[in-house]
C-alpha cells in the first residue's frame, strides 16, 4: 500500500528532501533575485503576520498569538518581496507597448514588468494605454455606469481587499442596483459556503487553533499544504510529533504531507533532521474521493455492528437528521464498486477505518482536490457524514476545517460580498442608509462568463484578481471581452485580464497591503479574516510604489461617490478619512461577529468571531445537522469515458493562482516548462506515446465548441492510472464552463475529461 514504508520511484521525477528546509531559503533567494525588492524588505518581513504589522497577502492560514521570530514562510515572503519589487509598469511601457503586442507575452513576464504607477484609460484609436487623471476615471466610469442597467452590471472581487473596502464594495453595488457580487470564491471554495451551509448551518470551518492542539487524528483530502499553507506546516509538525495520525488521500504525492524541516528551527536546518508529516498517503483517483469515504463510513458502520461502542449514538439522536437513510445507503453500497472508484484497496481503507474508530478527536482538512468537482457538494457531504458518525464536529479536537485560499477570501463574503442575497442582511442594511437594496439573486462568476458571451453582461468592474485567466472556457471567453461597454480593473500589477479590453477600460493601480495608507486623519489599518475565522488589523508601513497610487478603499470611495445620488447616510467622504467608521458600519450590521471591533482588531492571534455549529447549533433547514445520503459514487459523474482521461490543474510551489513567479515546481522535482502533461509511465506507454513527446490535450466533452492546449510536453509522473495533471491556469481553456458542481456552480477544475492527440 502506498504508505511510510512506500519510497518515491527513484525513476521519476520527485522531490526527495523535505520541504522548508534549505530548498525555501534558496528558492526565496530566486524571486528575491529576480524581483530586486526595495531596500528594507527584510524589515517589512520581519513585521509580517504580527500584531502592528501589515498581514501577509498570500494564504489565509491562521496567524498564532505567539509569533515565531519569523511568522512567514517561503511563499508568504515571496509573495510580499513581489509587490515590493522596485520594477515599475509606467505610461512610458505603454507608449512603447501597444495592447495586442503584450497579448503575446506570458503571464510571468506581464507581471514582471513591476508595479502599476498611474492611472490609465484604453485609448482605442492607438490601441495603448493612456496616463490619466483620477478625476477623469472616476467621472468617465461614473458617466458610463448611470447610463447602464444596473443588472447588466458585475463588481468581481478576488479575496485579497480587507473587509472594509470589501464592506463598502458590496455596499456600493446595492446602492447602485444589483447583488452581482461573484468573488474568487466562486472559483475556489464556494462549494464550502454552499454545502457546510447545507449539512451544518455553517459556511465556514469549525476548528480553532486549540483543535490542533487536542486532535488525535487529522485526515486530509485533496489540499497541498507545503504549497499553499506552508505556515500550517507548523501545526502539523507539532501534531505529528505528539503521535497525532496525519492520513492523506491524494492522487499527488505532495512533499509537504510527507516530510517537513521547520526553518525556523536552527536545529532542524543545521542536522537536515526532519518531521515526518503523514503517516499514511494513499493515491486516490481523482473524483474517487465520495468512494474513499463511503468505505470508511462503511467500514465503521460494521466495526459498530461487530463490537459496538464505536458511533456517538448520543450525539446522533439529540443534532442530526438522515441518519437511518444514509446507514442504508452504506449498507448497499458494494465494496467492489468502492475499489473500482477510488483505485484503493478495500484493506487499506479498512485499516484507516479502524485508526478513525479508534480516535477520539479528528479534524477533517480539506482543498480544492474536494470542493473542484461536478460533485464536489457530495464530497464535503460525506465528510461531514463520516465525521457526524462519532461526533467530532462541536468537539474540542475535532472538526471540519477548509483551507481557504486568498488571505481575505473568507471575510469577503463575512461581509455582504455574496450573489445570494439571502447570505445578507439586507433588511438591516436598508435601514442603515435608508434605500431599497435589489432582493434578486446576483450572478456567480459562471453566471457572469455565460453573461459575457451572451451579450447580458455589459460591464465588468474588478476589484483585484485576474478574472480572464482564473475563468474556464478562457477560448470561448477571451474574444466576448471586447465587446463589453465597460471594462474596470483595480490592480497592482499587468495580468491578461487588462488586456481583454472593453470599448471604455481604466487600469487603476492600487497600494499593496505592505504599504502606508494615508487617509484626512492620518495613517490607516484594515483587517481580515483567516480560515479559522480569526480577525486582525494589519497595518502597512513602506512608502507606496508611487505617488499617484490611491488605497483600494480611495478607489471603492472615488467611484461610487462619483456614480451615485448623494444619499445623507452614506458618507463616503467621512468613511475614507478614518476607516474606523467603517468598523463601526460592519459591527452595526453584523453585531454576534464583530461585537468591539475597534478595540478588539489588535489583539494577537486576532478574535474569533465565533461559529454556531461548534456549539452545536445547527443554523440548517431542519435546525440539525444532516447526514447525507449520497447518489453517486464518483465526483466526476459518468466520465472518463473510453480513451479519456480526467485531468487535474495544479499548482506549483513557484505560483500564487495566476501570478507565476517562476518556472520552478521545486516541491514536485519539475522544472523548466509549465506547458507539461503529467501521466504514469504505464498509462504513457498504453497511449502509444512516449516520454518527451509534444502532444495537444483537447476536451473530451463534445458540445460543439472546441477545446485545446497545443504543445505540451508528455512527462512521466507518479499518478493513479487514468489521470492526467497539469498547471493552472495554462491549461483552462480545456475546462468547460458548464462543467462545475451542481450545487455551488464551483467549476471542475479537478475532474475535467481530456483526450490526448497526437
Ligand atoms: N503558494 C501558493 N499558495 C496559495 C495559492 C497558490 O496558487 N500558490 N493559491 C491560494 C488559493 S486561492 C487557494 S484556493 C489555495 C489552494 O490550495 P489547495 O486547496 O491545496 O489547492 P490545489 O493546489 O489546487 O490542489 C490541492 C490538492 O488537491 C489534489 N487533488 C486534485 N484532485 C483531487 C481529487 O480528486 N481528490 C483528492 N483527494 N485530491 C485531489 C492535488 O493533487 C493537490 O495536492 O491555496 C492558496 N495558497
Ligand atoms: N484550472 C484552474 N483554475 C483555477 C483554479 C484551479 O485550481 N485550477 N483555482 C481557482 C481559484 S481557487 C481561485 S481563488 C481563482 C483566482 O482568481 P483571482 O483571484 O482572480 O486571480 P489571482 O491570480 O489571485 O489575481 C492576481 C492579480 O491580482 C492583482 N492583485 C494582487 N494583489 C492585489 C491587491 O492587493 N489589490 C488589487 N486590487 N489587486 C491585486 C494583480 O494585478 C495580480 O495580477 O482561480 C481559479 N482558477
Ligand atoms: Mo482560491
Amino acid at each position: 500500500m502506498s504508505d511510510k514504508s512506500k519510497t518515491q520511484d527513484e525513476d521519476l521525477p520527485h522531490y526527495d528532501r523535505p520541504t522548508g528546509g534549505w530548498g525555501s531559503v534558496k528558492s526565496l533567494a530566486t524571486i528575491m533575485e529576480r524581483s530586486r525588492p526595495d531596500p528594507g524588505v527584510m524589515k517589512t518581513l520581519w513585521r509580517q503576520n504580527k500584531p502592528g504589522g501589515h498581514m501577509c497577502t498570500s494564504c489565509a492560514w491562521a496567524k498564532p498569538a505567539k509569533p515565531h521570530p519569523f511568522e512567514f514562510c517561503e511563499n508568504g515572503a515571496k509573495a510580499t518581496v513581489w509587490d515590493l519589487t522596485s520594477h515599475r509598469c509606467t505610461p512610458a511601457f505603454f507608449a512603447e507597448n501597444s495592447v495586442e503586442t503584450l497579448k503575446s507575452w506570458s503571464d510571468h513576464d506581464l507581471e514582471m514588468v513591476g508595479r502599476l504607477t498611474h492611472p490609465l484609460r484604453y485609448d482605442a484609436s492607438t490601441d495603448h494605454y493612456v496616463e490619466t487623471t483620477w478625476a477623469e476615471a472616476f467621472a468617465g466610469i461614473a458617466a458610463e455606469l448611470q447610463q447602464l442597467d444596473p443588472k447588466s452590471v458585475v463588481f468581481y472581487t478576488s479575496g485579497r481587499a480587507a473587509l472594509e473596502t470589501s464592506y463598502l464594495w458590496a455596499l456600493f453595488a446595492r446602492l447602485y442596483g444589483h447583488n452581482n457580487l461573484p468573488d474568487s470564491s466562486n472559483m475556489c471554495h464556494e462549494t464550502t459556503s454552499v454545502g457546510l451551509k447545507k449539512v451544518i448551518g455553517s459556511s465556514v470551518g469549525t476548528c480553532t487553533l486549540e483543535d490542533f492542539e487536542q486532535c488525535d487524528m487529522i485526515m486530509f483530502f485533496g489540499q497541498n499544504t507545503g504549497s499553499n499553507s506552508p505556515r500550517f506546516l507548523h501545526n502539523l509538525q507539532a501534531a505529528a510529533k505528539r503521535g497525532c495520525h496525519i492520513v492523506t488521500f491524494n492522487p499527488v504525492r505532495e512533499r509537504g504531507l510527507i516530510e517537513f524541516v521547520n526553518p525556523q528551527s536552527p536545529v532542524q536546518m543545521l542536522t537536515t533532521s526532519s518531521t515526518q508529516i503523514s503517516e499514511h498517503y494513499l493515491q486516490v483517483k481523482p473524483g474517487g474521493d465520495i468512494a474513499v469515504l463511503a468505505g470508511l463510513c462503511k467500514r465503521v458502520l460494521e466495526l459498530e455492528a461487530e463490537k459496538g461502542g464505536v458511533l456517538d449514538k448520543t450525539f446522533i439522536a439529540e443534532h442530526t437528521k438522515g441518519f437511518d437513510d444514509f446507514v442504508r445507503s452504506m449498507q448497499q453500497t458494494q465494496w467492489a464498486d468502492i475499489e473500482q472508484a477510488s483505485g484503493l484497496k478495500r484493506a487499506d481503507l479498512e485499516m484507516i477505518a479502524a485508526m478513525y474508530a479508534t480516535a477520539k478527536k479528528t479534524i477533517g482538512i480539506y482543498g480544492m482536490g474536494l470542493t473542484q468537482h461536478v460533485h464536489g457538494f457530495v464530497n464535503l457531504a460525506m465528510y461531514v457524514n463520516l465525521l457526524l458518525m462519532k461526533g467530532h464536529i462541536g468537539r474540542l479536537g475535532g472538526g471540519i476545517s477548509p483551507v481557504r485560499g486568498h488571505s481575505n477570501v473568507q471575510g469577503q463574503r463575512t461581509v455582504g460580498i455574496s450573489e445570494k442575497p439571502k447570505l445578507v442582511p439586507l433588511d438591516k442594511l436598508a435601514e442603515m442608509f435608508d434605500f431599497e437594496p435589489p432582493r434578486d439573486e446576483g450572478r456567480t462568476t459562471v453566471e457572469v462568463v455565460r453573461g459575457v458571451l451572451d451579450g447580458s453582461v455589459k460591464a465588468f468592474l474588478s476589484l483585484g484578481g485576474n478574472f480572464a485567466r482564473a475563468i474556464p472556457d478562457q477560448g470561448q471567453a477571451d474574444p466576448a471581452w471586447k465587446d463589453l461597454t465597460l471594462n474596470v480593473q483595480v490592480a497592482t500589477k499587468l495580468n491578461r485580464s487588462h488586456l481583454l479590453v472593453g470599448r471604455k477600460t481604466w487600469l487603476l493601480p492600487c497600494l499593496v497591503r505592505a504599504e502606508e495608507d494615508m487617509q484626512a486623519t492620518g495613517a490607516q489599518a484594515v483587517s481580515m479574516e483567516d480560515s479559522l475565522s480569526n480577525i486582525y488589523g494589519s497595518v502597512g508601513k513602506r512608502q507606496p510604489a508611487s505617488e499617484h497610487l490611491k488605497s483600494e478603499m480611495a478607489i471603492v470611495a472615488g467611484l461610487a461617490k462619483a456614480t451615485l445620488k448623494p444619499n445623507p447616510k452614506v458618507k463616503w467622504d467621512e468613511w475614507l478619512g478614518d476607516y474606523s467608521l467603517v468598523r463601526d458600519l460592519i459591527e452595526e450590521t453584523y453585531p454576534d461577529d464583530f461585537k468591539d471591533f475597534n478595540a478588539r482588531m489588535f489583539e494577537a492571534g486576532g478574535f474569533y468571531r465565533g461559529n454556531p455549529a461548534r456549539e452545536r447549533v445547527w443554523k440548517t433547514e431542519s435546525g440539525k445537522a444532516e447526514f447525507t445520503a449520497p447518489k453517486v459514487l464518483s465526483a466526476l459523474g459518468e466520465r472518463p469515458g473510453k480513451g479519456e482521461f480526467t485531468m487535474i490543474t495544479m499548482r506549483s510551489n513557484d505560483q500564487f493562482n495566476t501570478t507565476i513567479y517562476g518556472h520552478s515546481d521545486r516541491l514536485r522535482g519539475l522544472e523548466g516548462s509549465r506547458y507539461i502533461v503529467l501521466m504514469n509511465p504505464d498509462e504513457i506507454a498504453n497511449a502509444g506515446l512516449s516520454e518527451g513527446q509534444m502532444v495537444t490535450l483537447e476536451s473530451a466533452v463534445n458540445d460543439g465548441v472546441e477545446r485545446r492546449v497545443a504543445n505540451m510536453k508528455v512527462t512521466a509522473y507518479d499518478l493513479p492510472d487514468g489521470c492526467v495533471a497539469t498547471y493552472y491556469p495554462e491549461a483552462n481553456p480545456l475546462i468547460p464552463l458548464d462543467y462545475h458542481d451542481e450545487e455551488s456552480k464551483t467549476p471542475a477544475y479537478k475532474g475535467a475529461p481530456v483526450r490526448i492527440v497526437v
